[in-house]
């Protein structure tokens, strides 16, 4: 009693909050519509009490409820609660708060005829409440741990671990909870936390146990009750337990039915066809299909019109057939190795490329566009580029609720838990800029990875717990119930619907074949595959199970496999014809109108990058105020805001500023920016300050870039969450969605990409050359060598541009009038250090004013944020400038260059430290410094260019990287191109080194002393000190 009653005073305050909210919020179609109370939606927890979990494992819930109601009315609970809550609601102290009113009811058993009461004559109220509580924890341990004892496993070998904890629920195991087999025939009532009832408000605890036993521990598992929200567990009770909620009508099972057959002979067809070739098939899970049909069957019945999905190797063949509906001959002619490709790609079509198709949805009659994106065979790499177009396209189209456009993800079952991106993709799930308002993910779980046992690949229970985190409701459901499938799946799509969250589908199966079907999984699953080989097909024990409840005849289920083999055969027919292969047409995003009608650029010259004078200034004084006059920002950046305005009248523009005018002007032309990255907003290094933030009132926050002009396009900048493989995943995959957006990420520190490397490694440096696919992202990477010690000053250009595609060999043989905009054609991606903000600002600006898309890796400052030198003019701005592939020595080498003994080339940041030596040295008539700002592709010309202007002078690339990093390995070989082999390239720079950089400050300067020293040793010189 003591329990009862600090039970009941913990819950008092909220009691009359929830009573307060329910008032003003019933719950559409919730349990409000039936239950003594109604739980307020609360998807962020704002006090402590709401964060604890509704029932929190006390088992008090029957008090509890009787409490609220009796808050509500006493009039809604028994006279003996009445007495009870008013006594003790006075301070009586517990074991004397109840007082035996008349006709006090308590358990009895059910009468003959089986009429239901509660009313009884046992004045044990103690008895009475302590069954009640007892049979409340059992209900709630069917809700919690029913799953660890439903049918999941279609092999019955389940390995999943729940480290023996023991699961008492079932008839056997009432003792666990002080109930005697004898109550099993009592009455009892039913707490609103369960919906077993259905219409009936008590029932014997033998059909209490009965029901719960079918809602939880049959061939569904449910996994729902950490979650945080009592609206959604109740959601999600209701929709397991009411009595006959999975009920299929005559034509849904036919339907169900057809859909099986053409997931199962699809993949039958393809093996007597090509009987030794790898398809990954679906045997084993041939309910995916129907699974994925009814996700979007009913997620167009709420109004969905487009649905992005990315998936795996395994069934990838069948969802392209069954699901996308990619014309089978397109996917048959794939297994014609003479097959030629018609365009570039590189014919990686099978497993890896994407599709994109716009049907009418049969069972809604809504048109909807169907995406399969394209992906590397790097497991789950794809999710969060999924989620980035997802969001893209949700952008576009103003969908800010997730309401038309959504995504689905599928996974295998070892992937899933295995691999880090997916926890990071989760965790992207409900942050403002990132969320897609709820991911549909579903699980291949064929408790097998390649030849590696679950137990060996995980160690949490179910390969699904990482949702856990994002409080995701999980479904298991074992996937020789299609019926159980389809029902969870039609679940999952309501959930999605109703709250925008992210949900789980484990499809608990097994893989018929070994991880290919070239594969011998006997070798290392024997009893597993003894097993499954005396597995029947689940399309035969559905049809059987059909046939006899009278849903179709045998006759009608033969016609329904012989039309659909007939289908096939047709197609393969038409598939022999088939001799070439257009892999632009497996795009999974087109971009119409971008390109021409065969995929090329509509011109291929590049317009100045330039902008007006009066763009700027206005600009400038954007990127310099406060739009709202009432808004109080800090001390210190009024005086940064004050230093850009004096840098606008001066008509100059540093790093940050140049930035924005960049943003700035596009923004007004229409192009939406998203600038995304660990504290992108204000800067790593304080120096942007994209977003403004009132000093006095909370979470109130300005963004002065988008109040630039009334039409402008919106400016989207957002601190990421801390991960860099998930996050440029999705700016990769936003950036995807469409070829008019600048989309950029950036990193913290350049060498902080490498934690995204995959993404880097098997999307953006070769996408295009593996999909046919353009993609326009900006990575802006931090770069540098200040004596900041090994981490944090290299980004590792070596990396980026040892994986460009100009041949280092040869010079280019281009038309010298589009030389420039030709090589961008031909290359992989675009490799920059700029060494001036202008140059900066045209770099951003040509992302978009040329006519193809690649994405270009920025190598960003730190120090020349804010050297007083690295500063340009607005006339280095204005229209007819452009970006400066190289920037030519401008000084007094040009006055003689006959004098001229040595050109230093080089890049970035070191020109100040070349150029200030130099004047230290007076050698300003013998050394010409030439910066190359774009890396790659490689501006030979221009180079040639310089040589041929110094004729006696020997060429030089000085860099403060170590010999083996940076660029030199890079630029050598084509500086010796450039010039015809004619002169060698000597070197200037720090020697070979296994770390980026020294951590010691004075080794730092002496390895810059000494490099400076070597860069202006000319041969016998006697100029220098
Ligand atoms: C990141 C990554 N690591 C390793 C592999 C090699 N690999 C291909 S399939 C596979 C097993 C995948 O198992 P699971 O996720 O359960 O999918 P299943 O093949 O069982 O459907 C492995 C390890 C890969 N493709 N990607
Ligand atoms: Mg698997």
């Amino acid at each position: 009693m003591q329990h009862l009653r600090t039970t009941i005073a913990r819950l008092r305050p909220m009691a009359a909050l929830q009573t307060a909210r329910c008032a003003s919020q019933p719950v559409q179609g919730g349990p409000g519509e039936r239950a003594l109370r109604t739980f307020p939606s609360a998807r962020r927890l704002e006090a402590p009490g709401a964060a604890e979990p509704f029932l929190n494992g006390t088992s008090s819930n029957y008090v509890e409820e009787m409490y609220f109601a009796w808050l509500e009315n006493p009039g809604n609970v028994h006279k003996s609660w009445d007495v009870f809550f008013r006594n003790a609601n006075a301070g009586v102290p517990p074991g004397a708060a109840y007082q035996s009113p008349p006709g006090l009811s308590g358990p009895c058993q059910v009468p003959a005829g089986g009429a239901k009461s509660v009313v009884g004559a046992r004045p044990d109220v103690e008895k009475l409440i302590e069954d009640h509580l007892a049979v409340q924890s059992l209900i709630r341990a069917y809700q919690v741990r029913g799953h660890h004892i439903a049918k999941l496993d279609p092999l019955e070998i389940s390995c999943v671990d729940f480290d023996d904890a023991p699961c008492e629920v079932g008839f056997q195991n009432v003792g666990f909870y002080g109930l005697l087999e004898s109550d099993l025939d009592k009455v009892f009532r039913l707490p609103t936390t369960t919906f077993i009832g259905g219409d009936e408000s008590a029932l014997p605890l033998r059909e209490i146990i009965r029901r719960l036993e079918m809602a939880y521990c049959q061939q569904i598992g449910v996994e729902f009750m950490f979650i945080n929200n009592m609206e959604q567990c109740q959601w999600i009770r209701e929709r397991f337990e009411r009595p006959g909620v999975m009920h299929f009508s005559v034509e849904e099972k036919r339907t169900l039915l057809a859909r099986m057959v053409r997931s199962t002979r699809f993949e039958e067809f393809l093996q007597r066809k090509w009987s030794s070739e790898k398809r990954f098939g679906l045997e084993g899970c041939e309910a995916l299909i129907p699974a994925l049909k009814t996700l979007i069957d009913v997620s167009s019945g709420r109004g969905v019109d487009s649905v992005i999905m990315g998936m795996p190797h395994r069934g990838r063949l069948n969802v392209l057939a069954n699901v996308i509906r990619t014309e089978l001959d397109q996917i048959f002619c794939q297994f014609d190795s003479k097959l030629e490709a018609a365009d570039e790609g590189s014919g990686d079509v099978k497993y890896h490329l994407g599709m994109y198709h716009r049907r009418m949805n049969r069972a809604t009659d809504r048109e909807i566009t169907l995406s399969l994106m394209a992906n590397p065979s790097h497991l789950e790499a794809v999710d969060p580029v999924v989620q980035g177009k997802t969001k893209a396209e949700q952008f576009y189209c103003g969908d800010t609720e997730g309401k038309r456009v959504m995504s689905i993800l599928l996974h295998g079952d070892a992937a899933f838990a295995g691999q880090g991106v997916v926890y990071e993709t989760f965790h992207l799930s409900d942050l403002p800029s990132y969320t897609t308002h709820g991911t549909i993910h579903v699980v291949v779980n064929n408790q097998i990875g390649f030849t590696t046992d679950p137990r060996m690949a995980r160690s949490s229970a179910y390969p699904t717990d990482v949702a856990r985190v994002v409080n995701a409701p999980i479904f298991h459901v074992n996937a020789d119930d299609p019926e159980a499938v389809v029902y969870v799946c039609k679940v999952a799509a309501d959930w999605r619907n109703a709250f925008h969250k992210d949900v789980v589908v484990d499809l608990v199966c097994y893989r018929r074949n070994g991880h290919n079907e070239m594969d011998e999984p006997m070798f290392t699953q024997p009893l597993m595959y003894k097993k499954i080989k005396q597995q029947k097909g689940v399309l035969q024990k559905y049809a059987t199970a059909l046939i006899s409840e009278g849903v179709v005849t045998s006759q009608e289920y033969e016609e329904m496999v012989a039309e659909y083999d007939k289908v096939c055969e047709d197609a393969y027919t038409r598939s022999k014809d088939e001799k070439i292969l257009h892999v632009n047409h497996w795009l999974d995003s087109p971009w119409p109108g971008f390109f021409t009608f065969d995929g090329q650029p509509k011109s291929m010259s590049v317009p100045s990058t330039g902008i007006s004078e009066e763009d700027l200034s206005h600009i400038g004084n954007i990127a310099s105020s406060v739009p709202d006059k009432d808004f109080t920002i800090h001390g210190g950046l009024s005086r940064i805001l004050k230093a850009r305005a004096a840098m606008v009248e001066q008509r100059v523009c540093d790093w940050a500023l140049a930035e924005y005018m960049a943003f700035g002007s596009l923004l007004k032309e229409g192009v939406h920016v998203r600038l995304s990255g660990q504290d992108a907003e204000r800067g790593t290094f304080s120096h942007r300050h994209h977003v403004l933030h009132h000093q006095n009132v909370d979470k109130s926050i300005c963004i002065p870039m988008n109040h630039i002009a009334k039409d402008q396009a919106p400016y989207t900048v957002c601190n990421s969450s801390l991960s860099e493989y998930g996050v440029l995943g999705f700016e990769l995959g936003f950036a995807m969605a469409s070829p008019n957006a600048l989309v950029l990420w950036e990193a913290q520190f350049g060498d902080f990409h490498n934690t995204a490397q995959c993404i880097i490694d098997q999307f953006i440096c070769p996408g295009q050359a593996k999909w046919a696919r353009q993609n326009g992202i900006v990575l802006l990477l931090p770069h540098g060598m200040e004596g900041m010690g090994p981490e944090h000053s290299s980004a590792r250009p070596e990396r980026f541009l040892q994986m460009c595609n100009d041949d280092q060999d040869v010079f280019p043989k281009l038309p010298p009038e589009d030389f420039a905009v030709r090589q961008l054609y031909d290359c992989n991606w675009i490799v920059v250090n700029c060494s001036t903000p202008a140059n900066f600002f045209h770099v951003l600006r040509r992302q978009i004013v040329q006519p193809l898309r690649k994405p270009l890796i920025v190598f960003t400052p730190k120090s020349l944020l804010r050297h007083p030198e690295a500063k340009s003019s607005f006339d280095q701005m204005l229209p007819g400038t452009e970006f400066k592939r190289i920037i030519s020595e401008e000084g007094p080498p040009l006055a003689s260059p006959d004098r001229v003994r040595r050109i230093i080339f080089c890049t970035g940041k070191v020109y100040y430290e070349l150029a200030r030596e130099r004047k230290h040295r007076g050698m300003e008539e013998q050394v010409a410094i030439v910066r190359v700002e774009q890396l790659s592709p490689f501006p030979f010309d221009l180079v040639k260019e310089e040589v041929e202007r110094f004729h006696h002078a020997d060429l030089m690339w000085c860099q403060e990287e170590h010999k083996n990093q940076g660029y030199y390995d890079y630029i050598k070989p084509r500086i010796r191109t450039a010039v015809a082999r004619t002169r060698p390239v000597l070197y200037a720079g720090r020697g070979p080194a296994a770390a980026p950089a020294t951590g010691n400050k004075q080794t730092h300067l002496a390895e810059l002393q000494r490099f400076l020293d070597t860069a202006f040793d000319l041969p016998g010189a006697s100029g220098g000190q």
